[in-house]
């Protein structure tokens, strides 16, 4: 606002540069949180918004605490870059702001959306929005990039909501990474987290395949040289050096975050100084830290500490006339930045992690006289792409302070040599290459997706409980029904051993009555061999389909007999599953009547996808193998013999009970089977999460049985 007028300043940021092109030539819209904008009464603010087409996602000064500073940058922020012992303690309980914000991103770009729209989502702070906007949206193309690290797996475990936030960012086509360590990083946790076989540049997840790529974000280069071949840029970088006498500058540009290394930077330089008293009045060390976040806790502590420590380095090594370290807190316009970077001899870049780290390329484009040394963390994402670099442990205080030694003194021919080779790799990987590059990747994955047969299309499973009871109280009305029900996960949640899975009273008095009513049949579809579900069920008047419908039973007691045999590769196929997972600790054997299957849930993912695709090259080499098929299920591999599966059961028995209403009911991908073999009008009921072909979903086990209840 100026004089009243309103006004939108573009952002200088790299990533409003970037999507500027895109935004603009593509019709394309900013969804975002514009800030205290929203909560002006004028309404020239909105249709300055609307003219940019930015659409403004409120958020309240509330939901801002929880969202914002506590669940993102008290929580998140920290564990992504390895910082667990500064997370805000407490902050697990604004999960529940962050998913209400997350969703109303979703839904406000799920109302705006067309056919054909790209969704390109950003950052720590949206991770669910993939997961979300597939829900209302199945076909749209979603993709999402994280501009922070992605730590080891052993880290992220840390986070209560792990698995909601994988399976939130699983939700897109695309996930982009700003290196090669961080997508690994991302592979393993969502495989440990999840039971899913790990994969280096996808990963198959709910029937849908995700692709993983490594996009290292760039800089507007043409923008930052143009600044800096500005004679007054030049004039005022020299203006810069003579106020710094003859001594050499340095120079440090951060937000002031913890993550940045400042403390671990100071001390470097308090070090060197320490050491070498000949350099006391020979450097100039100018750090622009800019304040952030200043509502967290963590950020007041650093800059306590920063002023300590620079107050401590100027009394121990100034001298009457000079102060070796110059502490601004400010933001400087980027002419001004660009006029620093000119000016300084040695940049230090020492965040002890990351993501990227912008500053470091920024130096580079401004050095357009080939000049100039950068001190750069191994840890920083840049690090990937700038070797030629003075690449440092920003750990390692007295590597610091030797590299910086290094620098200072570096011979003038050896700095033109390694700023040429970081300056092309910086000019080559400009921002718009990397917004390029991600959108043609996405478009890419996403038709991929498309052009996948799918029998049936995926629809957003309905979850409207009255809509539910509505559709079961139609089945009532009918003389005959048809009952499918799955066990593991549908009729009971899961037990840390199957055989601790057993039917409770309530369930066996449940399924008695439903059989008992006239008309009715009811069925159970399931993975489970025979023994077990004879042992506990055998008794009621219920039919009986194991293995996944290889053994049945009907109603009556009445086995028949095995649709298929195990065949040939069913021995060696046991003893090929047993060798591995001798192999694999956590690993399991589970041998049936017609299928073997490697369990390795408990596995370290990356050593069991290195036995699955040992598992698959040596499937191949069975004998008969063509008779038998490989099932991917939840941390699981089967190998069973051909063609039997639930929905040969369900269509056989919807066949055999003809005018019947029917209702099933299942949890996992062998229960899409099912779905997939009824009739359109059939009352089909996914339990949990996932992409599904039934027309209706429930949370758990206890919603099954209350509506089982209400078909009595
Ligand atoms: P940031 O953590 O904000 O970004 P960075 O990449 O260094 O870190 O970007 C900071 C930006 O702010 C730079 O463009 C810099 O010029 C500017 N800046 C810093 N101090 C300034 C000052 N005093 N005055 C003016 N401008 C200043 C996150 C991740 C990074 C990742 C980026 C982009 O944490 O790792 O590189 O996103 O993906």
């Amino acid at each position: 606002m100026e004089h009243g007028e309103p006004r939108l300043i573009p952002s200088v940021g790299g990533l409003a540069t970037a999507l500027r092109t895109p935004h603009e030539s593509g019709g394309g819209l900013w969804f975002g949180w514009p800030g205290d904008a929203m909560r002006s009464p004028d309404p020239r603010v909105n249709e300055l918004l609307e003219r940019h087409r930015v659409r403004a996602v409120p958020v309240s000064a509330a939901e801002m605490d929880r969202y914002y500073d506590s669940y993102s940058n008290g929580l998140l922020w920290p564990l992504l870059h390895y910082k667990t012992e500064t997370q805000r303690l407490d902050a697990d309980r604004d999960f529940g702001t962050y998913r209400t914000v997350n969703a109303r991103f979703a839904d406000l770009l799920a109302n705006e959306y067309q056919d054909g729209d790209v969704i390109w989502v950003h950052d720590y702070h949206l991770m669910l929005v993939p997961g979300m906007l597939r829900e209302r949206l199945p076909t749209a193309k979603v993709g999402f990039f994280l501009h922070v690290p992605f730590p080891a797996a052993d880290i992220f475990r840390v986070l209560p909501q792990r698995e909601e936030v994988i399976r939130g960012l699983l939700g897109a086509d695309l996930l982009g990474f700003h290196t090669a360590s961080y997508r690994h990083n991302f592979a393993l946790a969502a495989a440990h987290v999840l039971g899913i076989e790990a994969g280096i540049e996808a990963l198959s997840f709910e029937d849908r395949h995700v692709s993983l790529g490594v996009y290292p974000i760039g800089i507007d280069v043409a923008a930052f040289e143009k600044l800096a071949r500005e004679d007054k840029t030049s004039e005022d970088a020299d203006k810069i050096r003579r106020a710094a006498g003859n001594r050499k500058v340095l120079l440090g540009v951060d937000r002031l975050d913890y993550t940045k290394g400042l403390r671990r930077r100071l001390l470097a330089i308090d070090r060197l100084l320490e050491r070498e008293q000949g350099l006391r009045d020979r450097i100039h060390f100018i750090q622009l830290a800019v304040p952030s976040r200043e509502k967290v806790e963590a950020y007041a502590d650093l800059r306590r500490t920063v002023n300590e420590l620079v107050g401590r380095i100027n009394a121990h090594h100034g001298t009457p006339t000079h102060s070796p370290v110059q502490l601004l807190y400010r933001s400087v316009p980027i002419s001004q930045l660009v006029t620093l970077y000119r000016a300084a001899d040695v940049m230090l870049v020492t965040p002890t992690r990351d993501g990227m780290n912008l500053v470091a390329k920024e130096y580079v484009a401004s050095r357009v006289d080939e000049d100039g040394v950068l001190v750069l963390s191994e840890f920083a994402g840049a690090a990937a792409e700038m070797q030629e670099a003075l690449v440092v442990n920003p750990y390692d205080i007295a590597e610091v302070a030797n590299a910086t030694k290094r620098a200072i003194a570096m011979a003038p021919n050896e700095r033109a040599a390694r700023m040429r080779a970081l300056r092309s790799r910086v000019a080559e990987n400009d921002v718009a290459r990397w917004a390029g590059g991600f959108l043609t990747d996405l478009a890419r994955a996403a038709s991929a997706r498309d052009a996948s047969p799918q029998p049936r299309p995926r629809r957003a499973a309905d979850s409207d409980a009255s809509r539910v009871e509505r559709a079961l109280e139609r089945a009532r009305a009918f003389e005959r029904r048809l009952i499918l029900l799955d066990y593991d996960g549908t009729l009971v949640p899961f037990a840390a051993v199957p055989e601790l899975a057993a039917p409770d009273a309530e369930l066996l008095d449940l399924l008695a009555e439903l059989a008992n009513v006239p008309g009715n049949e009811v069925h159970l579809l399931t993975g489970r061999s025979r023994p077990s579900v004879e042992s506990w069920l055998g008794h009621l008047p219920i039919g009986l389909a194991t293995e996944h419908g290889l053994l049945s039973r009907t109603p009556e007691g009445q086995w028949t007999s095995p649709r298929a045999r195990g065949g040939a590769w069913l021995e060696p196929a046991v003893t090929l599953f047993s060798d591995l997972a001798k192999r694999t600790p956590g690993a399991l054997v589970e041998v049936k009547t017609a299928s073997v299957a490697f369990h390795y849930r408990r596995s370290d993912p990356l050593l069991a996808a290195a036995r699955l695709r040992e598992a698959r090259e040596r499937i191949a080499t069975l004998p008969d193998a063509e008779d038998a098929e490989v099932l991917d299920g939840s941390a699981v591999l089967e190998l069973r013999a051909r063609g039997v599966h639930k929905g040969l059961v369900a269509a056989a028995l919807a066949t055999g009970y003809p005018g019947a209403a029917v209702f099933a009911a299942g949890d996992d991908r062998t229960d899409e089977d099912t779905f997939a073999a009824l009739p359109e009008d059939a009352v089909t009921l996914r339990v949990g999460r996932g992409s599904t072909l039934a027309r209706f979903r429930v949370f758990d086990s206890r919603d099954v049985r209350a509506l089982l209840r209400a078909l009595l």
